[in-house]
């Protein structure tokens, strides 16, 4: 048998996300077009019959200008001092900019050994893929280079057997049936976030937060879940952007997570938006805690499990 940790890495919209849920076959993080979407850590664990993946998410590594950002690079770099496999998540169909320099560099400080997956295939000539994997191959970067298509699936099975026997040899770490880390909470904030996501543009994605003001388990199974829920926004003008004409916005964005929410804890869901104006909280400690991003405030990092 075979254990350990996995870090996706890469630059924001490589698609790292997509990995872990197709990697894992449940959808632990969400997904969207707008890059800087994972804020957090997230973990999920799939067992196989020859040993177990401990796969973390990771935020996309960008230059970061709030204390937000400067968190959640924390968390990447957290995950690549802490993993046993790096798995370096590249667009295939991305051009390469100043931005992959700088992921190379930080990646390049890892110890462990750094496995490429060449992600978006399906949308790739297979002819057009040969220079670009040759040219990765020449930097000397990665141990393997493995195309994939999260979306797809196509060859994620293959790498999970190169990522399996790079792992050490250990029994599982977790029991056979356990998925993640993360509460239920969080979950919950982060289906509504998606839909924050989903509905809205420009500057809002990435000066909204979600916020679980409450939450109540069902009583009995099938019984009906209870969650209140601000949308945090930074400034008093993007309160009516995220409420809508008559309210349109924010009823979608409600009716989008209350499916998302039922289908994720299989159960009925009431759900409850605010939208609050809170200044600047994409700098405020307090905030970021709230949301998962512990920081120096706690006297280092939250979470850790080794
Ligand atoms: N066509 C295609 N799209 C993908 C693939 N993987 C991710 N995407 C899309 O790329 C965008 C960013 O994905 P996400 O997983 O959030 O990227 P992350 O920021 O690296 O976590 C989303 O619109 C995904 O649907 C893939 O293999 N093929
Ligand atoms: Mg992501």
């Amino acid at each position: 048998m075979r254990s350990g940790f996995v870090g996706l890495v890469g630059r924001p919209n490589a698609g790292k996300s997509t990995l872990l849920n197709r990697l894992v076959g449940t959808k632990l993080a969400i997904v969207s077009d707008k890059p800087q979407t994972t804020r957090n850590r997230i973990v999920g664990v799939r067992s196989y019959p020859d040993g177990q993946i401990a796969f973390l998410d990771t935020p996309g590594i960008h230059k970061p200008l709030r204390r937000l950002n400067t968190r959640m690079m924390d968390v990447a770099r957290g995950a690549l001092r802490e993993v046993d496999v790096v798995v370096l998540v590249i667009d295939a169909t991305a051009g390469e900019g100043a931005g992959d320099r700088y992921v190379r560099e930080l990646v390049a400080t890892a110890r462990a050994p750094v496995v490429i997956a060449l992600n978006k295939v399906d949308l790739m000539d297979k002819p057009a893929l040969l220079p670009r994997i040759a040219g990765l191959a020449d930097r000397g970067l990665a141990a393997e280079i493995v195309p994939v298509s999260a979306t797809t699936g196509e060859n994620v099975d293959r790498l999970e057997a190169v990522l399996l026997a790079r792992l050490p040899e250990g029994e599982p770490l977790f029991p056979e049936d356990y998925l993640t880390d993360q509460p239920e909470r969080f979950f919950a904030a982060e289906l509504v976030r998606e839909q924050v996501l989903h509905h809205t543009h420009a500057e809002l994605p990435f000066s909204t937060a979600v916020v679980v003001d409450a939450f109540e388990e069902p009583e009995a199974p099938g019984g009906l879940m209870r969650l209140h829920c601000s949308i945090l926004v930074e400034r008093a003008s993007q309160k009516p952007i995220v409420l809508g004409k008559g309210g349109a916005m924010i009823k979608a964005i409600g009716t989008g997570a209350r499916h998302a929410l039922e289908a994720f804890f299989d159960t009925r869901v009431y759900l409850d938006l605010h939208v609050k104006v809170q200044e600047d909280w994409r700098d405020d400690p307090r905030t970021l805690t709230e949301i998962g991003l512990p920081g120096d405030e706690r006297g280092g990092r939250g979470r850790r499990r080794r």
